[in-house]
């Protein structure tokens, strides 16, 4: 099966598999597990941070944030379609109280002119302003890059007004590999980041946060209260070490996969797409035919044993990942000429 709905689908390496079984390991709610304790270094030293912290997953890295950053009541501002948002079941206003001010992007970006008019003046009767944040790549816009400068933008007016900005960097280093820039680079105008192992770097668990060591240290806290104290995680961490050393350098394959598939695409009829959002390993369009709509489609592409998702009528999202090889791709372009052209 070519499993084109995520790149979360990816199954551990042998390398993975041989790391975490070899795995040096103690209880790392006492900060006792070796293994841990190293992926956190390489962690914070990847993203120019004084700290880090493992976490399950991305929506933890970024409820813990949401939590060590604000007080309930304030407000949050991020982008209308930002994961954080739309995707991770209204976390932000049920466990950390947040009142959620979401305003529309361009390509997942936000304009700081809109983040400012957004920080509303202290009042006896509004909400303050807690949080920023930002997503890097833009998983709804369709995997789309925000630049060094466009992050540095959003930060200066939200640090002017006394507000700290968090990214979701759940594929920062796509956004990295994609913008010829290091990942340091595009976390360093923010006050924190989080990023996945399990994305596109095809580990099986676990995401990181990244910060200054105060942050860090409630976020700790906050993960312990959130029930995210793991014992002898190192070995998630073990996998998490490899895929940073060994998949890392692998990423501008599956940018190419994606492009492969999008041009193969946008030669067919019914298909809009934007080709300017095929930035990494995503490739977002809809589908305007009288023939079938999209979940239709998808069903089509199982005979090819594709898998793929509609997000809508007319939406699909094909992730390019390790575990689809470039002739898989290739397969993939054919078929998609057969059920299309
Ligand atoms: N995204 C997943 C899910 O929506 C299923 C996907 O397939 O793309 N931030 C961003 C930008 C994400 O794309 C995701 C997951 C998360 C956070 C949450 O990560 P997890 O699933 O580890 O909680």
């Amino acid at each position: 099966m070519i499993d084109l709905r995520s790149d979360v689908k990816t199954l551990p390496t042998d390398l993975m598999r041989r790391a975490i079984f070899e795995a040096e390991l103690g209880d790392d709610v006492a900060g006792e597990d070796p293994t841990v304790n190293a992926l956190e270094a390489r962690a914070a030293e990847l993203m120019g941070k004084d700290a880090a912290l493992l976490v399950t997953s991305g929506t933890q890295g970024n409820l813990v944030s949401m939590l060590a950053h604000t007080q309930p009541g304030q407000k949050i501002i991020l982008e209308q379609d930002a994961h954080m948002f739309y995707y991770e079941s209204g976390g932000l206003a049920r466990l950390a109280g947040l009142m959620a001010h979401p305003l529309r992007g361009h390509y997942g970006a936000l304009d700081p002119d809109d983040v400012e008019a957004a920080i509303w003046p202290p009042s006896v009767h509004s909400p303050s302003t807690g949080l920023v944040a930002l997503e890097n790549t833009h998983n709804r816009a369709g995997g789309t890059c925000l630049s060094v400068e466009q992050t540095a933008a959003v930060c200066e007016v939200a640090h002017r007004h006394g507000v700290p900005v968090h990214i979701d960097g759940a594929r920062i280093f796509n956004a990295a590999v994609a913008l010829g820039v290091e990942a340091r680079e595009l976390a360093a105008p923010a006050d924190s980041i989080t990023f996945c192992l399990s994305k596109s770097l095809g580990a099986p668990v676990g995401s990181l946060v990244c910060g200054d060591t105060d942050f860090i240290n409630r976020a700790r806290q906050f993960r312990k209260i959130l029930g995210g104290g793991m014992r002898q995680a190192g070995i998630i961490a073990a996998a998490g070490l490899v895929a940073l050393e060994y998949e890392l350098p692998r990423l501008p394959e599956d940018h190419e996969k994606a492009r492969r598939v999008a041009a193969a695409l946008n030669d067919l009829p019914g298909v809009k797409l934007d080709m300017a959002t095929v930035q990494t390993n995503m490739v977002l369009f809809e589908l305007r035919r009288d023939d079938m709509t999209a979940p239709e489609f998808c069903q089509r592409l199982a005979d090819y044993e594709i898998k793929a998702a509609a997000q809508s009528e007319v939406r699909v999202r094909f992730v390019t990942h390790r575990d689809i090889s470039f002739d898989e791709t290739d397969k993939v372009c054919a078929a998609l000429r057969e059920v299309l052209g």
